[in-house]
């Protein structure tokens, strides 16, 4: 099945490092032979530019009269756009899957899961990350008017709670934007994850496997520069370190070649194998990631207490969704909920303004401060004792590029009313020992496009996390859709393995275990965009994963009412 238009050009567009501007989506789609028009606009886009708008390509059809062959062969087999989207673009039937992905059905138990949360003991059954059937996601909409109705005295110890942020860039960004910059970052980059791959090989500097003798033993780290393909389908992988670059031939018959297209610009990678008898290449037998230890044991709480994990708003939007979000609030009242004592918002609580050309027309407040006062009644909804944690996301109003700094003194003050522990995106946030890693999730978006879709889809944005977690960094290729911040240190590497990895962004939700860290993408409580309609994005919405901090189980209540 051929893939919708948008979905084409904007996987297309973003291969090729650009961004783009819905209004600009919009014209390429209804170009006469849309992937010459892709072709035009970015011939036609100065050097710099990140984002393709519709100026850009109203100027480049104008130019290049790539508009005009309405009567071309629209299919255009072989052209770049169908190679780009071929197997690796999302899927976009919505019939292929269900409403709510399942988590990982493959991934490895999730304890022995007893405290599930049934204290209610009335109509909901608490379900396991691994063992979560599609549909079985619990329906808390209809009992929350009787939640609310009892809700209860929440007795909780503020006591007895941990909290600790680590590896926050707010208030500590050194990023001038100087190129310099770049290159300290991607260094600390380098030295940090080859740090992790040092022990698996016997790696050289590339500088003096340049002086090797042809047929000897070579094993390089380093980071990825190049992947390109070579005409009998075998793999050239270029990796970079501190001295140099050197060419990798990975063929396409060995066992491993797999993992070449799971392989991103910029992550860290270390391959051993035989230096050809010209000296000039090396023959690749294996390939290793940073990686999560299979060993990982999780920390866990000493206590039963459980935490909330959300994120995509959107307050400001019309498609809000400000009924589920009131039921959940006041289902956070109940007894059901007196364990959740903590509420992790992982970015974008605000629509934002500007975001998106055209984006006024979807706005229900049109000032970003308004949104802000809007977002901060809502987060009033949750009970006064819950801990709040959250970080920005590309819709709130911080800087685009990674990492992004907590939100200013302004916002911090509007937001005030629920004393929130606000801090930067990424951060690594201890609760109770268990250390979550929270993080918006913008790369996902590029994860996505780039590799196979049994590896990481929208449908299961699981998978994906799992390939971050399995490269120890939560954005490794940027340029397309993720920006980088230049700054002294790599705040994006993995440093630490976390127990619990918490994304949002692609309004999906999904769960599972990967080397026994828990994977969870929130979801979103905005209901479906035109321009996610226009791209089939079908969003997943109302959901609040409850996660168990002394097992790490995970039950999803769902808040919105259902069709049927
Ligand atoms: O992003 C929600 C989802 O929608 C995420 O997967 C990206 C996708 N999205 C949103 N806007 C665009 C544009 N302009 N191009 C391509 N994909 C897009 P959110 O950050 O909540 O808007
Ligand atoms: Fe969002
Ligand atoms: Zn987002």
């Amino acid at each position: 099945m051929p893939l919708e238009t948008p979905v084409r050009i904007v996987t297309e567009l973003a291969r090729r490092g650009y961004n783009a501007e819905q209004e600009a989506v919009t014209l390429l789609s209804g170009a006469g032979v849309p992937e010459h028009a892709v072709e035009a606009v970015v011939d036609h886009a100065a050097d710099d530019a990140l984002r393709i708008t519709a100026a850009d390509v109203r100027a480049a059809l104008a130019e290049s009269g790539a508009d005009e062959d309405r009567s071309a062969n629209g299919t255009a087999g072989g052209s770049a756009a169908e190679a780009a989207s071929g197997e690796t673009a999302p899927r976009t039937d919505p019939d292929e899957h269900p409403f709510v992905s399942t988590g990982d059905q493959s991934s490895e138990t999730v304890g022995a899961g007893d405290k599930t949360g049934l204290r209610d003991g009335s109509e909901t059954v608490a379900e396991t990350a691994d063992s979560i059937p599609p549909g079985a996601v619990e329906e808390a909409a209809r009992g929350s008017a009787a939640d609310a109705a009892d809700a209860v005295d929440r007795t909780a110890d503020p006591s007895l709670r941990s909290l600790d942020i680590v590896g926050d860039v707010t208030g500590r960004s050194t990023g001038t934007g100087e190129y310099g910059d770049f290159v300290t970052v991607f260094r600390d980059r380098y030295e940090k994850l080859s740090k992790q791959l040092r022990g698996r090989v016997n790696h050289r500097p590339t500088e003096a496997i340049g002086s090797m003798s042809g047929g000897s033993d070579a094993a390089i780290v380093g980071l990825v520069n190049d992947i390109r393909s070579t005409k009998n389908g075998h793999w050239i992988v270029e990796l970079e370190d501190t001295t140099g670059t050197f060419p990798c031939l990975v063929m396409k018959d060995r066992k491993f070649a797999g993992l070449v297209e799971e392989l991103l610009l910029d992550e860290c990678v270390a391959v051993e194998g035989t230096l050809s008898d010209d000296g000039e290449i090396v023959f690749v037998d294996s390939m290793y990631f940073p990686d999560v230890p299979r060993t990982h044991t999780p920390n866990t709480a000493d206590r039963h207490v459980q935490a909330a994990l959300v994120s995509d708003l959107h307050v400001g939007s019309r498609e809000f969704e400000a009924g589920a979000w009131d039921r959940f609030a006041s289902w956070l009242h109940s007894e059901a909920a007196a364990s959740v004592e903590y509420l992790l918002i992982a970015g974008d609580m605000v629509e934002g303004v500007g975001v998106y050309p055209g984006q006024d027309e979807e706005l229900d407040i049109v000032d970003i401060y308004d949104q802000y006062e809007a977002f901060s009644e809502r987060l009033k909804d949750v009970p006064g004792d819950m801990e709040v944690v959250m970080i920005p996301g590309n819709h709130d109003a911080v800087r685009l590029a990674e990492p992004q700094p907590g939100f200013d003194e302004t916002l911090r003050d509007i937001m005030s009313a629920h004393d929130a522990r606000i801090t930067g995106n990424p951060s690594l946030v201890t609760v109770e020992g268990v250390n979550v890693l929270m993080y918006h999730g913008v790369s996902l978006d590029e994860v996505i496009a780039e590799l196979p879709e049994e590896k990481a889809s929208y449908e299961e944005p699981h998978k994906a996390m799992y390939q971050l977690l399995k490269k120890r960094h939560v954005a490794p290729q940027f340029g397309g859709k993720t920006r980088l911040a230049p700054e002294e240190r790599d705040y994006l590497v993995m440093e630490e393995v976390p127990d619990v990895f918490h994304t949002g962004h692609v309004h999906k939700l999904g769960w599972g275990k990967y080397h026994n860290v828990l994977a969870v993408n929130s979801g979103c409580w905005q209901a479906q965009t035109d321009f996610q309609k226009s791209v089939n994005i079908d969003p997943d919405v109302a959901h609040a994963p409850i996660l168990d901090l002394d097992t790490l189980d995970m039950t999803v209540r769902k808040f919105a009412y259902s069709s049927g």
